[in-house]
């Protein structure tokens, strides 16, 4: 069983919004596709308090992307972002919405900052996804969203960890990219891991050739 994995399309990723990422809203229309190929389809939400301890401005002279620590981590400091209740918070208006099974909010304990959807940054506490999903069954995810170089990243490899077959689909992903690069070499990071780096395309293919009965002597065209 196949689920698929809605990471942070929440408005502040967008632009206009406080932590944007460069054409952020762009993921919203292959992630409404990639629903139609999936049986389980949740979201994770990023839902800070108004202190959380990755917001710059809750460190008094810091400055957003400075590099500080949380939780005895390295993390870097963040516009306020997410925060519970605003509209920033909210998922992109385009967002299918309706077909979300379950969301799953993070990054709520101001003391440790949560990229991953699974678990917090210092693998203290599990936000019941992982369970979540083998209670139903699902054995593979697929993953989609913002940010390819933080969220997702972190999303991808805890679901590896957690012992489901993950594919990214990386044209449905947009990165922060502090760095130049840093996208890319996530996705390579997830690759080396485990992680099966896709296409919108290539999956939407992948449903077809399930639903599809294709007789057996054509099937060479549709490789
Ligand atoms: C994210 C930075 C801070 C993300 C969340 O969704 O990738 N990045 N909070
Ligand atoms: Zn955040």
């Amino acid at each position: 069983m196949r689920a698929l994995i809605l990471v942070d399309i929440q408005n502040d990723f967008c632009p206009g919004g406080a932590l944007a990422v460069r054409d952020g809203d762009a993921v919203v229309s292959p992630a409404n596709r990639l629903m139609d190929a999936c049986e389980v389809i949740v979201a994770t939400q990023d839902w800070h308090p108004r202190d959380h301890g990755s917001f710059a401005d809750n460190h008094p002279g810091r400055k957003p992307f400075e590099l500080a620590e949380l939780a005895g981590l390295a993390q870097v400091l963040w516009p306020a972002h997410c925060v519970q209740g605003t509209p920033g918070a909210d998922f992109h208006p385009a967002l299918d919405r309706a077909r979300i099974q379950r969301v799953f909010p993070k990054g709520t304990d101001p003391a440790v900052d949560s990229y991953s959807g699974f678990f917090d940054n210092g693998r203290r506490r599990s936000t019941g996804l992982g369970e979540w999903l083998r209670e139903r069954g699902v054995d593979e995810v697929v993953l989609a969203g913002l940010a390819t170089d933080y969220c997702v990243k972190a999303t991808a490899l805890d679901a590896l960890a957690s012992g489901f077959r993950t594919t990214v689909v990386a044209d449905a992903c947009r990165a922060v990219d502090l760095n130049p690069g840093d996208g890319e070499r996530a996705l390579t990071e997830m690759r080396a891991a485990g992680c099966v780096i896709a296409t919108v395309a290539g999956i939407a293919h992948i449903q077809e050739g399930a639903m599809t009965t294709v007789p057996r002597d054509r099937r060479s065209e549709n490789p």
